[in-house]
């Protein structure tokens, strides 16, 4: 026999929109999970979402015979621009998902990122260069500048196009146009259409700001077609690739919606846990000081190359232990295939229902990580630990045929960046009693957080 799912009480008509806090709602999300346990129903303008957060139910889950990804309330409005691109594709369902996804696979593998190395490298050297220039009494938000770093970096390596961001004062309007239309898809998703309907003013700045961000990838294109080069980037593949299974390429509508989906998935999550990562290695200085040491030790004073990445344990460590607690993507959504149970049978599940998996909770569960496992240690990812982990403890990529292709991108970026950094810089906080919060569109990153860089004597 099941037992009910746990939910919180509800308004009529409102259903449970007012437990979902609007600046934060993984706040509320966690508030939640401590009241109504590892798994609790919500009822968001009419729609049934349940919300798991133990590691036990997340590993259920994390099969894709029973369980696929389901778009979300909030992806369904970031559909508005971002269409059957991969992320916001449904697979099952539409072909562009499989055909995208078996010509764009090859073009991240980890043997073409290696060749996106120097590039990556052209776009860290701005960063260091704005940082030493600045000088150490220059308050940096780091992620604005992490934010510069990953949005050109992906445009330069995947694309071949140079965004300049450095050379701006003001973010790159895609980045506000990005940020403002993410929000706005998310506060759709937990409003009546009603709502929506009457925010007119919002209604139309939620067009521009997808005209906005649509422009750039125009643009982009344009300028491909008349100035054609020789290359196997992304763009180039999109553009002549071929599928092998069906013979089709891509569509034009659906490179756009492609590139786009690129533009943004390929810097944001990435700026964020740069930005997490300073902010906890600053936190925990006898990690910063291993982190440096290890960096000092191996690398020294010449630059990293491309032979580096991955060789550094301490270093993967405190990057997989970051995105263990600040996964920048912090929740997931999957449905059942059919009726179902889980637990050995308590809850029953019915076909299709959203499933939020809050990979933010799950990652910090007790039962996997102790009673330690709010703390920063990366120590907990060193000497075969990592890899000793049981399926589906450490998820920050999502899962399956739907988990990130852009991971060993953003791998390789990561680390490249935060050895560059800290082989120049002594980073000091501007408050010392800052304290993490967290900013939430569809991402997280901190906010207000702001850093200094000294230069470190006697470093190039
Ligand atoms: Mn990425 C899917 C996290 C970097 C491009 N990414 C996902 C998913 C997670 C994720 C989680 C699965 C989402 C879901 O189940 O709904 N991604 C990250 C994190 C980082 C990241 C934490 C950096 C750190 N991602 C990148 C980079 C790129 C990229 C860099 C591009 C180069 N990600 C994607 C794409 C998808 C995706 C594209 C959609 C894959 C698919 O469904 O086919």
């Amino acid at each position: 026999m099941t037992i009910p799912i746990p939910s919180p009480p509800s308004i009529p008509f409102l259903g449970h929109i007012t437990s979902v806090e609007r600046e934060v709602p993984l706040r509320s999300l966690g508030l939640l999970a401590r009241q109504y346990g590892e798994i609790y129903e919500l009822t968001i303008v009419g729609q049934t979402q349940l919300v798991i957060s133990s590691y036990e139910l997340l590993n259920e889950v994390s099969n894709e015979k029973r369980f696929c990804k389901t778009i979300s309330p909030a992806l369904m409005e970031v559909r508005n621009a971002s269409s059957d691109g991969l992320f916001t594709a449904h697979a099952p369902g539409e072909e562009n998902w499989y055909i995208a996804h078996r010509i764009l696979m090859p073009a991240f593998s980890a043997m073409n990122v290696r060749n996106m190395f120097d590039d990556m490298y052209d776009i860290a050297s701005q960063l260091l260069l704005k940082w030493e220039r600045f000088g150490p009494g220059y308050a940096i938000d780091p992620a604005a500048d992490f934010t510069r770093l990953t949005f050109d970096a992906i445009s330069l390596c995947s694309m071949n196009h140079r965004l300049n961001s450095f050379y701006s004062n003001e973010p790159h309007p895609f980045v506000v146009a990005m940020g403002d239309f993410l929000l706005e898809s998310g506060n759709r998703a937990n409003q009546p259409g009603i709502i929506t309907a009457i925010k007119r003013g919002a209604l139309s700045k939620y067009e521009q700001d997808q005209n906005t961000m649509l422009d750039l990838v125009d643009e982009i294109i344009k300028d491909r077609k008349e100035h054609p080069i020789e290359k196997n980037d992304l763009l180039n593949t999109m553009l002549y690739g071929k599928d092998k299974e069906t013979g089709k390429g891509m569509t034009d509508d659906n490179i756009k919606r492609n590139l786009l989906t690129f533009l943004i998935a390929g810097h944001e999550t990435t700026s964020g846990a740069l930005s997490f990562a300073v902010y906890y290695l600053l936190k925990n200085p006898e990690s910063m000081r291993k982190l440096r040491d290890e960096i000092d030790e191996k690398i020294g004073d010449r630059p990293m190359n491309v032979n580096d990445v991955n060789k550094l344990p301490y270093l993967l460590a405190v990057i997989r232990e970051t995105l263990r607690l600040a996964p920048t993507a912090p929740i997931r959504a999957t449905s059942a295939i059919e009726n179902t149970t889980v637990l050995n049978g308590k809850y029953a599940i019915p076909k299709g229902t959203t499933i939020i998996c809050s990979i933010f909770m799950t990652q910090k569960d007790p039962k996997i990580w102790g009673e330690d496992a709010e703390e920063f240690k990366p120590e907990r990812m060193l000497d075969g630990k990592f890899e000793a982990l049981p399926p589906n403890a450490w998820q920050p990529f999502g899962f399956g045929m739907r988990g990130c292709i852009g991971r060993p991108f953003a791998w390789q970026e990561a680390q490249l960046v935060l050895v560059a950094v800290l082989q120049r810089f002594d980073l000091v906080m501007e408050d010392p009693s800052y304290s993490l919060q967290i900013k939430q569109t569809l991402t997280i990153k901190p906010t207000n957080f702001k850093i200094h860089a000294v230069p470190r004597a006697g470093k190039p």
